[in-house]
């Protein structure tokens, strides 16, 4: 930074103290890249009393690791620019960890700002200092709010809380002086159910459709801005609107119904003399609901008359006078803290790609795939015209929409013209799950290049990259990407089209951890966790919805399953802790309920929706009838509670609950115990009615006795192979093991012949019928229209994580924490050329990259530094493997570890490899 003086004397000390300890200084050697606090870059708004610090190492020399390091935390920049850490100098901490450290200096207040930096020493030689980095703190207790909740609590006319609800957003104004220099300028704001900010008529952040959705009764969010570049001196307006989102309910009843929209914002000028001015949200605010959204509901739409605009209204000198004075409301019940998780923003934007004149005055735009958001609109037209977007999935043969499986939702956003110059406009409190969009009442012919698709979900990176030399798989990988960011809205959601749009658990518990390879979703799954604890009743009982928009307490296993298994996921893949911390009393107090009410003779006799959606007999079914089909639901349940009980033995010692160990351990020897007398038949070495899923559960979570597993293995094989001819015949509970499962027993090749068929039931199968998503459905394009959407994860089951860890073969090793170890591990599977992935991890890069030609293997390899791999490249002579140009047992940084069937083992330090093994070795 500035202190040239400091940085000199730094060099000088660092460098005199490095030769102290012995420690080769060699700072090109090693970098400090990429620090974040709590997984984000210089995040604004946090209340965490102890913060946690990540960051990655890069290098281009093998083998390194770190062995010390040494935060700096201060509360100036120029603090830390001369390396005085007067917040925290952690000094040198002997550790190889470089993930979630927690912060451990001076207490943390209230809205300050902590800059930080961090260096490491490895093995390799030190660091020099990281970039700076910075975090700025929230509110640490309610103590500092004195914003009043405001809003307008009744219906105008023309408005229902009703059936298919509807209200306009509702306007808020306020004009204030900042008399002086500004130093700092602070928003924070809640507006419920979703907001849009703007000082001095520019509109605050790049967040659209905020704040994250909760249950409001339990928890509200607030977001915090550093506005301070927005803030003029002299007269400053803000202005606010606010849509419904969930807090409206879009279907009352049928869906939660929390009240009115309302908001609460402080904000808070820090003047350069050192003085503090805030303006609060109170009765002061003047308000409207005559603006020009006239209707905004996430499952009808937007309805927008620009006659109504009122230019001027988020600036200062509007004349207000026939706005309303702003009510102080009731507070919603929910606690207040700050949203952790990222907001959602425009992520990508897609032009269509055809358009068609269907009937006169009524085209279909083709947006080339199924997405989610919007429409933006270029127009020019007369007054009083009306243009009419809708939005479907699908075409019926003529050419038509398609809006059978939309159920009730009405779809439809109107744009009123207001004057005859070109209009750009596109809706803000509304989003859609579409392909296809229907337009009438456009002025003139509509064009192409008239409209574009804003692709809206939460904003995060994408760090996995996956292909193959197989076009299947690759389309099918393709159209997950797109169904899994579809399908987060503040919260992983079920589908995004449908009158329904809910963040059902079940649909995630595999899921999640296969998408967590693509995205880094770790904030957004925490902050689901929190959702579904929001839902757990007094008795234990957990909703199988959350955030419970839909209070669905159906008392089922196998979907608030994913409670405990995304809590496992967020810390082995990202190394986060805290979830599990959080929330263990929760999880057990939930297992307890269902052992109480359920558990006969250790066995769980409830469960609610069986293997869901598993290929049906007939095309129009969407469950199958038949019994020979169906998995028996308590086998489902006691397999996955058996299951999660083992999680919880291990999440009892991270959290020091080690008093609870035995206790689940005991209860698994005697559920297992249970389950096969009652699920076992030893004589033919199946599980039940002999079904995939059965056999599977069975075999994965590891309740086969001793000595059968490869009879129970063969029944899978046999099941899968002979009655249904090489396909899928599991639902959304046995799909979440099949791939893996079928794979890590040897079967890797029917594996992949179910990943690339291209018929009746198969992922392929929908690429086939034209998806560009995955299907809510095995028979998405004959069921009953009823269930079927076209854009929903869950029967991805583990399809993803099988082609980063079984394909690819980046694994997590067994008890590491976020790669710290590594396997390596690919399936070399007849069939496949070549597949190339890589990861970026909480550690950085991990690549996997091989290729198979008649003559030779390749694999170039990539790890991260401070993380080591055990490399298992597929060869049964270890002498044949070459690394680079020489043998590999003596290439550098290359250790060989053993032999195992088809495999010979290597352990690796960081950087880059690149394997050779001659064929027919
Ligand atoms: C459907 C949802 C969801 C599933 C539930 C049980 O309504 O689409 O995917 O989890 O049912």
């Amino acid at each position: 930074m500035r202190d040239m003086k400091g940085r000199i004397f730094y060099a000088v000390l660092s460098a005199g103290l490095m030769a102290f300890l012995g420690v080769a200084c060699c700072r090109d050697v090693v970098r400090v890249v990429n620090p974040r606090c709590e997984m984000q870059v210089n995040p604004v708004g946090l209340s965490a009393a102890a913060p946690h610090l990540s960051w990655e190492l890069i290098s281009g020399e093998r083998g390194v690791e770190q062995r010390f390091y040494r935060i700096l935390v201060a509360s100036s920049e120029e603090n830390l620019d001369a390396n005085r850490g007067d917040k925290w100098d952690s000094g040198w901490v002997r550790s190889d960890e470089s993930v979630y450290i927690p912060y451990g200096g001076a207490p943390l207040r209230s809205r300050e700002t902590c800059f930080w930096k961090v260096r490491v020493k490895t093995g390799k030689g030190c660091s020099a200092w990281s970039q700076p980095a910075a975090w700025t703190m929230g509110f640490m207790d309610a103590s500092a709010w004195e914003a009043r909740w405001i809003g307008l609590d009744r219906c105008f006319e023309g408005e229902r809380t009703e059936g298919h609800t509807r209200l306009a957003a509702r306007y808020f104004r306020k004009e204030f002086d900042a008399p002086g220099e500004v130093r700092r300028a602070v928003l924070y704001i809640s507006g419920l159910g979703l907001y849009e900010a703007y000082i001095n008529g520019k509109r605050i952040g790049t967040q659209v459709l905020a704040q994250a959705p909760t249950d409001y009764d339990k928890s509200v969010f607030y977001n915090v801005f550093d506005v301070t570049e927005t803030i003029c001196p002299g007269e400053n307006a803000l202005g606010v609107v606010l849509g419904n989102g969930r807090y409206v309910s879009p279907r009352n009843p049928g869906m939660r119904h929390f009240g009115f929209p309302k908001m609460f914002l402080q904000l808070e000028l820090e003047y350069a003399d050192g003085t503090c001015r805030k303006v609060i949200s109170d009765d002061s605010w003047r308000a409207t609901a005559a603006g020009p959204i006239r209707a905004n509901n996430e499952f009808d739409g937007e309805e927008y008359d620009a006659r109504m605009e009122m230019p001027g209204w988020n600036e200062s000198g509007y004349a207000d006078e026939a706005w309303l004075q702003a009510e102080t409301v009731a507070a919603p019940g929910g606690k207040l803290t700050v949203q952790t998780n990222p907001m959602i923003e425009i992520m990508d934007t897609v032009r269509p790609v055809a358009i068609a004149r269907i009937a006169p005055g009524v085209h279909i735009l083709d947006m080339g795939q199924n997405m989610v958001g919007w429409l933006s609109m270029r127009v020019q037209g007369k007054r009083g015209q009306t243009v009419r977007l809708r939005f479907a999935e699908t075409l019926k043969p003529d050419g038509s929409l398609y809006m059978d499986n939309l159920r009730e939702a009405e779809v439809t956003d109107t744009y009123t013209i207001a004057d005859e110059r070109e209009h750009l406009w596109e809706p803000a409190f509304t989003y859609h799950g579409f392909r296809y969009v229907e337009i009438t009442g456009y002025p003139g012919t509509p064009s192409l290049s008239d409209f574009e698709g804003r692709v809206v979900y939460d904003r995060m990176a994408t760090t996995g990259s996956f292909t193959t030399s197989d076009t299947t798989i690759n389309r099918v990988y393709r159209n997950a990407y797109r169904g899994i960011r579809s399908n987060y809205r503040g919260m992983p959601t079920d589908c995004p089209q449908r009158d329904e749009r809910q963040g059902w658990l079940g649909d995630r518990t595999a899921g999640a951890l296969g998408e967590s390879y693509i995205f880094d979703n770790g904030l957004l799954y925490a902050k689901w966790l929190q959702d579904i604890e929001d839902t757990q009743r007094g008795d234990g009982a957990l909703s199988d919805v959350a955030p419970n928009y839909w209070p669905v307490y159906n008392d089922d296993v196998t979907w608030p399953s994913a409670y405990i298994v995304i809590a496992q996921m967020l810390y082995e893949r990202f190394g986060n802790l805290q979830p599990i911390v959080k929330h263990y009393d929760s999880m057990k107090k939930w297992l307890d309920h269902v052992r109480d009410n359920y558990m006969v003779d250790y066995i769980v006799t409830r469960d609610y929706y069986g293997d869901w959606c598993m290929p049906p007999e007939l095309p129009e079914l969407i469950h199958s009838q038949d019994p020979a089909r169906k998995t028996n639901g308590a086998l489902l349940s006691t397999s996955t509670y058996y299951y999660l009980i083992g999680i919880m033995a291990r999440f009892a010692g991270l959290t020091g609950n080690t008093d609870d160990i035995a206790y689940f351990e005991g209860q698994a020897i005697a559920i297992r115990e249970a389950y096969n007398r009652k699920f076992f038949n030893p004589a033919t070495g199946s599980y039940s009615n002999n079904t995939v899923t059965a056999n599977l559960l069975s075999l994965v979570y590891g309740l086969v006795p001793k000595g059968y597993e490869e009879m129970v293995f063969r029944h899978i094989v046999d099941k899968t192979m002979v009655d249904f001819d090489g396909h899928v015949s599991t639902g959304l509970v046995g799909i979440r093991h099949l791939m893996q499962g079928l794979t890590r027993h040897g079967r890797a090749d029917i594996a992949l012949r179910l990943a690339t068929n291209r018929d009746y039931p198969s992922w392929g199968y929908m690429v086939e019928k034209g998806a560009t998503t995955i299907w809510e459905l095995w028979n998405g394009d004959t069921a009953d229209p009823a269930m079927n959407s076209g854009n929903h994860v869950m029967l991805l089951g583990d399809l993803i994580a099988w082609c980063y860890e079984d394909l690819a073969g980046i694994r997590n090793a067994d008890g590491a924490v976020a790669f710290r170890r590594i396997v390596l591990k690919p399936s070399p599977v007849e069939g496949l050329d070549f597949v190339d992935a890589s990861y970026r991890s909480v550690r950085g890069v991990i690549g996997s990259s091989w290729a198979k030609t008649a003559d030779a293997f390749t694999w170039k390899v990539v790890i991260p530094a401070n993380a080591s791999a055990v490399v298992y490249v597929p060869t049964c002579d270890p002498s044949s493997v070459r690394e680079g140009d020489r043998p590999a047992r003596s290439a550098e940084g290359v250790k060989f570890l053993r032999s195992e069937p088809g495999y010979a083992v290597f352990e690796v330090g960081s950087g880059a490899y690149c394997f050779n093994v001659a064929r027919g070795q």
